[in-house]
């Protein structure tokens, strides 16, 4: 129902950028009850979405910024949708100027999390508060319930939690949605989420590309393989897709659509600024980065193109026994899986140390159960292990998943060898192996790189049995000097 705008301040929330997501979260307010003031650029998004849903609850409809802020209850709750970067902050500025201390500005876009940092710090001086909120689940989930990852002043959350906590995905009568910690750390978090899920995609994409080039099966019957997965640890929202984009024809040529489509993949950049990130606040998240750099090099296709019949150098045959195979690939995706979240995780934590965010894992692990795209079961696995110990130094390290690699060991290592020895890439199962070598190795070559650094350098080293740094006057007498 459309409610004259004349009646007053009447809204619970208001609702600019009308485009897939403003559009669908907006509805998704509305059948819950809420009063929903609407506000986009163009008037024509804000009428064709009353036109095609007005009956999904109610809505008021506005034209202009002035109007639409004084279409809303005090505190005001404006939800900002609009395309990330300079659009959001031109419609943060015409908001700011419109509303009153007090009220509070939520930007469910895809930010930049240090540009979240920035408007917070901007805004809290302007008296208003300012949420960023990380919104995961794509245009299905705004619609019946995303994960939402909402920052900013603890305050804010209290007016504003229960109407989000409505509208998420609920996850055995939990909502997946909390107050995340303050200024960026809900586009922070949702972030390395992301990072995540490239992961998790490019893992599956191995699978599936070791069934298809080692063992030769075509796409309906690899997605047979991801359906039954799907009933067991791996079930999850991204194997259960890949089941049913694997299963789809294309009505053009009859083909399995998979088979038709360009393989070279896109990514609109939340992948890349979590790698970044990382580099910056030291953490090695391998698989997040073999994730997207082998996005990159199916994009090269220039390059591709002129290195197709490079020497292949094939040392083996097919697996002979191809179930044993497949149970191979099944135990190397949950191992790798395990490696890629317990990276992110880490790399959560170093982000709430540098930043002083204060985050709980647990919580982003239960949050992540429902609404997300990286929604899986395992993730109860990982609300468990850092429920019984927050402080764990690696999630590889909790007991659940240290038997789970402890008996996918063999498997993972067949597959990282099997694919090298085929001449078959798998950059984000043999990394996340390498890495998982690397952490529990008792000595690592870095020692080497020590003694490298010292010599040109005078970078000095420590030794293993006296404390103190040293150095190797290497260009003299090669005695070694306390430095
Ligand atoms: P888009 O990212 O395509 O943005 C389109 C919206 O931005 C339209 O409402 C458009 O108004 C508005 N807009 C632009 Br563009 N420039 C503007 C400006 N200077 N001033 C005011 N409004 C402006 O929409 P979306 O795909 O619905 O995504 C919305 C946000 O949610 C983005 O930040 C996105 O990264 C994030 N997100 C998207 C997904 C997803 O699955 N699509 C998932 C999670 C988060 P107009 O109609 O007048 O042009």
């Amino acid at each position: 129902m459309t409610i004259d705008n004349t009646e007053g301040a009447r809204a619970q929330i208001g609702v600019t950028g009308l485009a897939v997501m403003g559009s669908n979260i907006a509805r998704n307010l509305a059948r819950h009850g809420h009063t929903v003031a609407l506000h986009n650029r163009s008037v024509a998004k804000t009428d064709a979405l009353l036109a095609d849903y007005g009956k999904d609850g109610d809505f008021v409809r506005t034209e202009t910024i002035e109007e639409f802020v004084g279409a809303l209850q005090k505190p005001r709750r404006v939800l900002i949708m609009v395309k990330a970067g300079d659009p959001t902050d031109a419609v943060i500025e015409e908001l700011a100027a419109a509303m009153e201390s007090g009220d509070i500005i939520i930007d469910g876009g895809n930010a930049l999390f240090t540009d979240t940092i920035r408007r917070e710090a901007a805004l809290r001086e302007r008296g208003l508060h300012f949420v960023g909120a990380g919104i995961s689940g794509g245009e299905e989930g705004a619609l019946n319930g995303p994960s939402i990852m909402p920052g900013g002043p603890k305050e804010s959350y209290e007016a504003l939690g229960p109407l989000l906590e409505s509208i998420a995905a609920q996850v055995d009568g939990t909502p997946c949605c909390t107050h995340i910690g303050p200024d960026g750390s809900g586009h922070f978090v949702k972030m390395v989420h992301n990072g995540i899920e490239y992961a998790d995609m490019q893992l599956i994409g191995e699978a599936y590309n070791l069934f298809r080039d080692a063992l030769g099966y075509d796409a309906d019957k690899i997605a047979e393989v991801f359906t039954e997965w799907n009933s067991g640890d791996l079930e999850s929202y991204l194997v259960e897709i890949t089941a049913q984009v694997l299963k789809q024809k294309d009505a053009k040529t009859g083909k399995a659509l998979v088979d038709v489509i360009v393989d070279a993949a896109e990514q609109k950049g939340t992948g890349r600024w979590t790698v970044k990130s990382a580099l910056d606040l030291g953490v090695p998240v391998t698989g997040i980065a073999e994730a997207v750099f082998a996005r990159a090099l199916s994009g090269s296709r220039e390059q591709r193109k002129a290195a197709v019949g490079l020497a292949s150098g094939r040392l083996a045959d097919k697996p002979a026994d191809a179930a044993q195979f497949t149970e191979d690939i099944r135990q190397a995706l949950y191992a790798s899986k395990v490696v890629a979240y317990a990276q992110g995780f880490d790399q959560i934590a170093a982000g709430s140390a540098e930043y002083d965010w204060d985050l709980h894992p647990a919580d982003l692990a239960t949050i992540w159960r429902g609404g997300c795209i990286i929604r899986a079961r395992f993730l109860n696995r990982i609300k468990d292990a850092y429920d019984e110990n927050p402080k764990l130094p690696s999630l590889i390290l909790a007991p659940y998943f240290r038997e789970a690699i402890e008996t996918a060991i063999d498997s993972w290592r067949r597959v990282v060898s099997t694919a090298t020895l085929l001449g078959i890439p798998v950059p984000a199962f043999a990394s996340s192996l390498s890495y998982y070598d690397a952490l529990r190795a008792e000595r690592l070559p870095a020692a080497l790189t020590q003694g490298q650094r010292d010599f040109f350098g005078a970078h000095t080293y420590e030794r293993v049995d006296v404390e103190g740094k040293f150095h190797t006057l290497w260009s003299g007498d090669r005695s070694e000097v306390q430095a």
